[in-house]
């Protein structure tokens, strides 16, 4: 029967090695191949399938959430967002995500390309290692999958039907609306801060009335705001790294969104790294020198964000938003420009504020990093925390007040020398 069950490594080679797509990518005799489930995310299992002709993924979803445990369901569909989402940004940005092979619905699993030699983008950071072109390649994924799953690209039917159809990943959305915009808030039961240094900060957050006004309006941008086909989990644990080239994996969280959400998410991991980078390189030149890479990279990315943004807004606007028609009818060019600007700066005061939570739900929710969570030493790991907690605290109250992303880089400076 067709009946989802979970692979293991005993079993893979038998119920996976008639595949087609297995034989070619992986070699015709499944007896010879080597399996190792090797998932360290907080949902799935992960295969790597090694064999004469290649290797493959093969990543398989339980119906659980694995970090917690039986006790977490969690539906088996997320396999069917996380393929859909994965051909819709290769459509929309070639080359960043990994090629899907093969998707099984009913048993909730999805062969690709192994992306090789290359590594999470956490560990890279966290071992002192740069990645050149990261700003470049993770803007143009941000501003690539923004505008061109928008109605400022697709056709108004093509954009309702994608957007009814990522409806239903309500589960995972539940996810962020609960570990990410509620629970770091109050004494919620998964939270688990372990940091008791941190206790007075956390109370000081807690009272903050216009932190918590601003994160609940940050939540219903979050839940209502379906702009675009956001990968809704752009952590550095989605990213693949060599010293040259990133891709972008795991878009199983994929929903229809605020514009800003990935990129404030992927900011907010940026930040974390520049200010836990003390605790991973000793030498304080070094340290700095590292440091300083992180927020040139938070710029670029940001940057080069605008800048194809900008580009596509005037080359590819063939959407129902903002009619070139209407811009163009009497000569009113700059009109569609100023536009552009302005949603720009909406964009920019969400992702700014999308980065302040997503540093808060890091240290005090349930799913923490490792940048921060590696840290053997408690004091200096309280002192890593508590500046991603003022910082974000900074970034979601100022976020309407704050000029560029030169005003974000220097308050992450400030942070960080206190
Ligand atoms: C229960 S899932 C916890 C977190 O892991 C995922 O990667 C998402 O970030 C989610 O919030
Ligand atoms: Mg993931």
């Amino acid at each position: 029967s067709n009946d989802y069950k979970p692979l293991s490594p005993e079993t893979l080679g038998q119920r996976l090695g008639g595949l087609d797509v297995m034989k070619q990518a992986v070699g015709g005799n499944a007896d010879a191949w080597t399996v190792r489930e090797v998932g360290d995310g907080n949902l799935n299992l992960v295969f790597i399938v090694e064999g004469d002709a290649g290797s493959v993924i093969v990543k398989q979803a339980l119906p659980y959430v694995r970090l917690v445990g039986d006790s977490w369901p969690l539906p088996l569909k997320r396999a069917f967002f996380e393929y859909h989402a994965l051909i819709r940004q290769e459509a929309r940005d070639p080359g960043s995500v990994p090629q899907v092979l093969h998707f099984d619905e009913s048993q909730a699993l999805i062969v690709m390309e192994r992306l090789q030699p290359h590594i999470i983008l956490r560990q890279q950071t966290m071992e002192g290692r740069k990645v050149a072109g990261l700003g470049q390649t993770l803007g143009l994924f941000a501003a690539r999958t923004a505008f061109r799953g928008s109605d400022l690209s697709m056709t108004a039917g093509d954009k309702k039907a994608d957007a009814a159809l990522f409806a239903g990943n309500v589960e995972l959305c539940d996810i962020t609306e609960s570990l990410v915009f509620t629970d770091p808030y109050y004494d919620a039961e998964m939270n688990r801060h372990t940091t008791p240094q941190l206790d007075g900060i956390v109370a000081d957050l807690r009272r903050d009335e216009a932190l918590k006004v601003e994160v609940q309006h940050m939540k219903r941008a979050f839940t209502s705001r379906g702009e675009t086909m956001c990968h809704g989990d752009l952590h550095a644990g989605s990213i693949m790294v060599t010293g040259e080239q990133s891709r972008i994996i795991d878009p199983e969280f994929a929903f229809y969104g605020p514009f800003g959400f990935d990129i404030g998410m992927l900011i907010g991991n940026y930040l974390m790294a520049y200010h836990a980078m003390p605790a991973h390189i000793s030498d304080a030149d070094a340290c700095r020198d590292f440091q300083d890479w992180i927020l040139s990279v938070i710029d670029e990315t940001w940057s080069v964000f605008r800048e194809e943004f900008l580009r596509l807004w005037r080359t590819e606007r063939t959407g129902i938003l903002y009619p070139k028609a209407l811009y163009e009818d009497q000569g009113h060019h700059f009109a569609s420009e100023s536009a552009a600007e302005q949603l720009l700066g909406e964009i920019f005061r969400d992702l700014v504020g999308f980065a302040g939570i997503e540093m808060h739900r890091r240290i005090l929710g349930l799913a923490h990093v490792a940048e921060l969570d590696t840290i053997e030493d408690e004091d200096l790991k309280a002192r890593c925390e508590a500046k991603c907690l003022k910082l974000g605290q900074f970034l979601v109250i100022n976020r309407n007040r704050l000029t560029g992303m030169d005003a974000v880089l220097a308050a992450a400076r400030r942070a960080e020398t206190g």
